[in-house]
């Protein structure tokens, strides 16, 4: 088992030790950098490595970024702490089992850090110090923020939030942010410009792949992130305080912002390549972050994900956690004799998700699949549910649409929700209907009425299975 470390420069010495990372110099962020990432997850070795960008053309030597932190099994139980794991579904499983007996623990204050090494406010802001990537080709701009934590507080309940929201880079001192309605940020936001107040707001684009993780992915209303992301270290966050709004910031993180959005202070967002795969947003007004002031360290190094046609560089964290986060409240909820979820990459960790169970009673795989459709976690613009027995691996996609092809009869065994929670980025609803869409549940386990008399699986029983290959296997010479 590896050493805990104390911040990303202490997790990147760990990912080379596990062989994990490459160095590249010399990249362009003028679109370069984000094909490299496109060419290394899709035509290179699997699993795909971490990749460290320096020599960065117009930039001083040293300004890093690094892209797929959590694209492997190994890297995701490095970052969350979890042992003897080999595959994503022991990842689900250990992530499940630590996240079950989880005590979230607050983050310390600490007066002091190494993000506060370099600070500018005033004229010297300058958001172009830093490479931030133009990703993809029709992208609207340089996206400073994608690998981000965008800091907020509820106004009158005072917690605070931590979201990946994606920012963009409109000039020396201020961004857009772009937060789809329903996300945590989005509503603390809205509770400020409802009242006519500047929102405060701080943006970490620097950090431990831990943060990322609870910040990109769906942790209950009203637990802060950093809580949650404490507790999964077993030890604090330690944070600064943010010189303008008083925001926690992570005291070892590499670069962050801050400063105020306004209701009315509006511009251009995006487009931007999303992980559904296509540039569905378009250009929209949003909201623009006015910088009052940066940090950063020493040599810093922007944490950055490219979002694209999957899989992309973070789609295998996003559904390993997804199907934790999914199969934890199912359980709140009280389905019981649940075996397995797993949210596809093929839909971006969010489209496409399994579930198996052991059906157990009339109508306990249609409530697993409803459930499953609106948990918290699961709910945001989710297309197909599809509930599946426990003989098949909800992670081999090739049994689940085996399972679909003979164990659903679509007239009896396909219920659509209407009218469901989507947002902007969805790609088959139509310009001024987006907002809501609709989804499939797809209950593809036998029918429990006469599931005994289902015809079998003409497929070896495990007797005869192991006779023949312990006769048989010198010849056969399989893996
Ligand atoms: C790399 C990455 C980029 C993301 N970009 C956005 C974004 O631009 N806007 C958005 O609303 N959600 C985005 N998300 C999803 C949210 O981070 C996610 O839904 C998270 O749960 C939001 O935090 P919240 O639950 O506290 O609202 C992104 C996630 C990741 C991993
Ligand atoms: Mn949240």
């Amino acid at each position: 088992m590896l050493k805990p470390y104390k911040d990303l420069r202490g997790w990147i010495d760990l990912v080379d030790q596990l062989g994990e990372l490459k160095r590249i110099h010399g990249a362009d962020w003028n679109l370069e950098m984000g094909a490299i990432i496109e060419l290394i997850g899709r035509e290179g070795k699997y699993p795909p490595p971490a990749v460290l960008f320096d020599g960065i053309p117009g930039y001083p030597e040293g300004f890093k970024t690094i892209f797929g932190t959590t694209g492997s099994v190994q890297r995701m139980a490095l970052t969350l702490g979890l042992s003897n794991v080999k595959s994503g579904t022991d990842l689900v499983k250990a992530y499940r089992e630590k996240s079950m007996g989880l005590k979230s623990i607050p983050p310390k204050v600490v007066g002091t850090g190494p993000i506060f090494e370099n600070i500018d406010s005033g004229k010297d802001v300058d958001l172009y110090k830093f490479p931030a990537p133009l990703m993809h080709e029709k992208d609207g701009g340089r996206y400073i923020g994608t690998n981000c934590l965008v800091v907020t507080r509820h106004p009158d309940e005072g917690w605070v939030n931590l979201g990946a929201y994606r920012i963009m880079v409109h000039g020396k001192d201020h961004t857009a942010f772009y937060i789809s309605p329903g996300k945590h940020g989005r509503i603390h936001r809205d509770l400020y410009f409802e009242r006519k107040e500047p929102c405060p707001v701080v943006v970490c684009a620097g950090h431990d792949p831990l943060l990322f993780l609870a910040a990109g992915n769906e942790v209950a209303y009203g637990l802060s992130e950093y809580d949650y992301a404490g507790g999964f270290k077993g030890e604090p966050i330690e944070v600064v305080k943010g010189k303008y709004t008083g925001l926690p910031i992570p005291a070892w993180a590499e670069i962050a912002f801050e400063g105020e959005a306004v209701w009315s202070d509006l511009k251009m967002e995006g487009p931007f390549g999303e992980w559904t795969g296509y540039y569905a947003s378009g250009e929209r007004q949003e909201p623009v972050i006015r910088v009052k002031y940066v940090y950063y360290r020493n040599n810093p190094i922007l944490t950055c994900s490219k979002p694209s046609r999957p899989p992309s560089d973070y789609s295998f964290s996003k559904g390993i956690v997804k199907s934790a986060l999914i199969w934890e409240e199912l359980e709140k909820c009280g389905v019981p004799n649940v075996k397995g979820v797993w949210c596809h990459e093929v839909g971006g960790g969010r489209l496409f998700n399994v579930v198996s169970i052991k059906q157990s009673y009339p109508g306990h795989s249609r409530q697993a699949g409803f459930i499953t459709s609106q948990t918290h976690a699961g709910g945001y613009l989710n297309r197909f549910v599809i509930v599946v027995d426990e003989d098949i691996d909800p992670s081999n996609l090739f049994d689940v649409v085996w399972a679909m092809s003979t164990r659903c009869d679509p007239a009896e065994d396909i219920d659509i929700m209407r009218k469901c929670w989507s947002g902007p980025l969805d790609p088959i609803i139509p310009k001024g209907k987006k907002g809501l869409n609709s989804r499939a549940v797809i209950d593809a386990c036998r029918p429990y009425a006469w599931k005994d008399d289902f015809p079998a699986v003409a497929e070896c029983s495990k007797e005869l299975r192991d006779m023949t290959y312990n006769k048989w296997r010198d010849i056969l010479g399989l893996v």
